[in-house]
């Protein structure tokens, strides 16, 4: 997630196993893509998907629902073939991708997630979900003109919470996305399942008015919609990025993600070469990514400040055995960014092609007109609804062609 891509969302990735069983799960994940194509209602796909955005005054706050929907077996798999289950980075891979319009003017403060049975009882999430995301079509990302990713939640991942001094500003009538990624590594499909995502917010007249902070994400192999991937030679190496800031602010917290073989993804400013931001794996001996380090700059104090117009460079470190190659790498670096003046925030281009990507994956999508909002306290069904191409699971990796010989769980 989104690889640290939103509110505090710690990516914890493991990763797993040979390119023989990566090549096993590509058929599997194949087959069942092509018969869960045949029921796109059921699936909670298409434009009648059952997606609603609920404002709880009382509780301050937005509750979306996404279901009853119908989670399609994905076959009994081993335990290195569930591992492997695994997940691209970017539109395309999804099993929902659904549109909804934000119904109330607000700060956000946390989010919270529970999956529940036809029944109304918990289940599972990591036998459940694969992943999901947030994305805020009316703002892009701070370093790329690509969607906002409001927040990502891995299989792990539950809930998020920032202090009452920032917000998130969601505004009424924003057009929002709803991906999942459904995890159902039985022979049965599961019925009646429904998502509820719990939004706890501050109202919008809060006094003191909280920092604004918005998601930070940068990635040292950027490829819309192609994937971000990268190979290196046996022993690793390093990937980085340059990136110019088009807003000043501060990075006041961040997570990172990493696939095994990982060490760390820093932050550097170009000109002095100092280390700004800094987030490590946790690794097992034999080099197995089970998580990274978080860094809190400046829920309380200042953060690290970023410069417009400054160049900044992005390194991901990887360290593993001197006789293999490792393939399908990634690093990201996620957080929270406050900027000094929110109306300098990069404008989004609806033209953009990086932009059009969440709108249009693959090519094959189809879009219907969205409504303008018409309340805040009211349901907002779903208006526009995107489906995704048939093969979406095929692409094991999404890394561009790559061999790929690892994968990784959890969100993007
Ligand atoms: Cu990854």
């Amino acid at each position: 997630m989104a690889e640290g891509t939103g509110l505090l969302n710690a990516s914890e990735r493991r990763m797993v196993g040979s390119r023989s069983i990566a090549a096993g799960a590509a058929i599997a994940l194949m087959t069942s893509s092509s018969l869960s194509a045949s029921s796109p209602h059921r699936g909670c796909e298409g434009p009648d998907a059952p997606v609603k955005a609920v404002v709880d005054s009382a509780k301050h706050a937005v509750v979306i629902t996404l279901g009853p929907c119908l989670v399609p077996a994905l076959g009994p798999m081993g335990m290195h073939d569930m591992s492997m289950a695994m997940m691209g980075h970017g539109p395309g891979n999804e099993d929902v991708r659904v549109h909804f319009r934000w119904p109330a003017d607000v700060w956000m403060r946390s989010f919270d997630l529970q999956l529940f049975d036809k029944d109304h009882k918990r289940l599972n999430q990591p036998t459940t979900m694969h992943h999901m995301e947030l994305l805020n079509f009316d703002r892009r990302q701070v370093l790329y003109p690509m969607v906002e990713r409001v927040f990502g939640l891995g299989e792990e991942t539950g809930s998020a919470k920032v202090p009452k001094s920032v917000g998130l500003p969601l505004d009424a009538g924003m057009d929002m996305g709803l991906y999942v990624m459904w995890n159902n590594h039985t022979a049965k499909d599961l019925e009646g399942v429904t998502l509820q995502l719990t939004i706890d917010y501050s109202p919008r007249n809060l006094v003191p008015r909280p920092t604004i902070v918005l998601p930070f994400k940068a990635d040292v192999n950027i490829h819309p919609g192609a994937g971000d991937a990268f190979d290196l030679p046996p022993g690793g190496g390093s990937r980085s990025a340059v990136f110019t800031m088009g807003v000043s602010g501060r990075l006041i917290a961040v997570g990172g993600h990493l696939h095994d073989f990982g060490k760390e993804v820093r932050l550097e400013d170009v000109a002095t070469g100092k280390v700004l931001a800094r987030v490590s794996a946790l690794r097992t001996p034999n080099g197995e990514v089970t998580g990274v380090s978080h860094g809190l700059y400046g829920i309380l104090g200042r953060g690290r400040h970023l410069v417009a117009g400054r160049q900044y460079r992005l390194v991901a470190v990887y360290q593993g055995s001197p006789k293999d190659s490792i393939y399908g790498a990634m690093g990201l670096m996620g957080g929270i960014f406050a900027p000094d003046n929110y109306t300098k925030w990069p404008k989004l281009d609806p033209t953009n092609p990086d932009y059009l990507i969440d709108l249009n994956p693959k090519g094959t999508a189809t879009v219907a007109a969205a409504q303008p909002a018409s309340g805040t306290t009211a349901a907002m069904t779903a208006r526009r609804s995107t489906r995704v191409r048939a093969g979406r699971r095929a692409p094991l990796g999404r890394g561009g062609g790559l061999p790929r010989g690892t994968a990784h769980r959890g969100g993007g």
